[in-house]
């Protein structure tokens, strides 16, 4: 897709980490998923990293930032991707299309009760690429929905913004039926999803996670679970990550685990090509250009 974009560029693609080494050498301009300290090294020449990942949190930044290398992200890519996920997690707890699927497989003509969305309240934490895409999606199905930001008085695409802080984010929580994490990892955000807020949100609650797995406190999650604090989750991150085959997230039937897949379209490989082709183009430009979604 790249070199679709930049047809009068060489573009070297790295295969192994053989080839990594090999490429980075002379590469002034490097696109992936992630970046470590040894290829950082090698990398004599590198000037920018373009971060196919909208979080960039898994990558050495102090080093980059000492080494000088310009760093951008993909943030913005995942809005039609991750909201359709999200709208599908929502759905398979409300319409229970997994119980539908075990009486299928046993061949069972059997009634189970479905619940439904309309009348539900939502909480979007986040309101970004995916957090606005997730509200666009919402907006047919005659919901109350409530964003959470860390500028509340910005407003946003919800019936109410709140702040992470304080009375008005418990309260939320004890509102709300699908709670969907849609926020970067920061220093306010990790463990946000503790043992207080589980004890506060509605046990009728579904929690959506397609942040990162440590805004929620994992242990905390288990023995909600465990205590039917809360009635189900639907994970594409996991705290860690990949989750271990003997965790006992893996073991709960309310709760959905998807190894964070929900970005994984080709769509979103589209629209990663399209940041990093225009960000070569404007690095081709200058010295010190001005980068797209540059975090460094
Ligand atoms: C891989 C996406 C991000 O930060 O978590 C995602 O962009 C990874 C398709």
């Amino acid at each position: 897709a790249i070199r679709e974009r930049l047809p009068d560029h060489t573009v070297a693609l790295a295969r192994t980490p053989a080839e990594e080494r090999d490429a980075i050498r002379d590469a002034r301009f490097v696109t992936g998923m992630t970046f470590d300290d040894e290829l950082l090294e090698a990398a004599e020449n590198l000037a920018v990293f373009a971060c196919a990942y909208a979080g960039t949190g898994h990558l050495p930044l102090d080093r980059l930032e000492e080494r000088g290398v310009a760093v951008t992200n993909a943030s913005g890519v995942h809005g039609p991707n991750i909201g359709e996920h999200v709208l599908g997690a929502i759905l398979r707890f409300t319409r229970r299309f997994h119980v539908g699927a075990r009486r299928q497989r046993r061949r069972e003509w059997r009634h189970y009760k479905a619940t439904e969305l309309q009348g539900s309240t939502v909480t979007v934490v986040g309101l970004g690429a995916i957090g606005k895409s997730v509200c666009e999606r919402l907006e047919p199905f005659g919901v109350d929905t409530i964003g959470v930001r860390y500028t509340p008085e910005k407003g946003g695409p919800t019936d109410e913004v709140i702040g992470f802080e304080g009375e008005a984010f418990d309260d939320a929580l004890a509102r709300t039926d699908y709670l969907v994490l849609a926020c970067p990892l920061t220093e306010t955000t990790r463990g946000l999803i503790d043992r207080e807020a589980l004890v506060t949100i509605d046990p009728e609650a579904v929690l959506v996670n397609v942040a990162r797995g440590p805004v929620v406190d994992t242990d905390a999650l288990v023995a909600a679970l465990r205590s039917n604090w809360i009635r189900g989750a639907s994970l594409d991150v996991t705290d860690p990550e990949p989750l271990p085959e003997e965790h006992p997230l893996w073991t709960f039937e309310n709760v959905q685990i998807t190894p964070h897949n929900a970005g994984h379209t080709p769509n979103y490989y589209d629209r990663l090509a399209d940041i990093v082709a225009e960000n070569r183009r404007r690095f081709d430009d200058g010295d010190s250009p001005s980068l797209r979604n540059q975090v460094l």
